[in-house]
């Protein structure tokens, strides 16, 4: 797990504004006054969950019309990821927004991706409001999720036993604008309840090399291509048959 500083802030903001932009107008406001004020005190609103959970899905929707999220988060942290997975990168193709209220309790329970998704992927979590205190993520390393994964397959009738386990040792990571926490996907993460009185905004995303095994989530369904290398480049056109 490492917390990761932006290398691209225009990248970053880019995502912010369209995010903003977006969420204004699917309510029929105008795109006006502080974006980070309209985030952090959005449970103001009132929506109910229903609402919420419409309103995300049409944002998300239109989020995606007019922006290629991915490939802005790409950009905005390029350096770190490259270093990670190297030339030749898949990224999800839609981006999962989360928009987490306080005192919602519907929050991310303990899990991992890795599996059903490939141990190959990384996850980039990439708050849009400063995450602080219970609005940040706990994510364990690697020796103990595997502790927390040898619990629960020891006694899968007690799931207590796992969650004492890790809440015991969870620390929420707090993730200011401007970074992002990357982690691996086979590491035991969750997200408290969010007491801080601000709404918390983040996406979360994930990258793999493009030859890296695949897990249930495959290409070219949830994974699309957003850097080749100009060896494989070579070798695609290569390979490709003479007209
Ligand atoms: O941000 C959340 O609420 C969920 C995060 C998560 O589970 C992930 O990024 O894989
Ligand atoms: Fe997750």
């Amino acid at each position: 797990m490492m917390l990761v500083p932006v290398t691209d802030q225009e990248s970053l903001d880019r995502v912010r504004v369209t995010v903003v932009a977006a969420a204004r107008a699917e309510l029929g406001l105008a795109d006006e006054g502080d974006p980070v004020a309209f985030m952090n005190d959005f449970h103001r609103r009132g929506l109910s969950a229903v609402e919420m959970n419409s309103f995300r899905l049409a944002l998300i929707r239109r989020i995606n019309d007019e922006a290629d999220i991915g490939r802005l988060i790409w950009q905005a942290f390029r350096d770190p990821l490259t270093c990670i997975i190297g030339p030749d990168v898949v990224v999800q193709k839609s981006a999962n927004l989360v928009i987490h209220l306080p005192e919602d309790g519907n929050n991310a329970p303990i899990h991992r991706d890795a599996p059903p998704n490939s141990p190959f992927e990384v996850v980039v979590w990439v708050p849009l409001v400063d995450c602080f205190g219970t609005k940040g993520m706990c994510i364990l390393d690697k020796n103990q999720s595997r502790e927390g994964m040898d619990l629960l397959q020891a006694s899968p009738e007690t799931p207590e036993r796992i969650e004492n386990f890790v809440w015991d040792r969870f620390q929420p990571i707090p993730v200011p604008y401007g970074s992002a926490v990357m982690f691996w996907a086979g590491l035991l993460h969750a997200v408290p309840t969010n007491t801080e009185g601000q709404t918390r905004w983040s996406f979360n995303i994930r990258y793999k090399n493009t030859f890296a095994p695949y897990g249930t989530k495959g290409y070219p369904e949830y994974f699309k291509i957003l850097e080749m290398s100009p060896l494989t480049e070579l070798a695609y056109d290569w390979q490709r048959p003479k007209k």
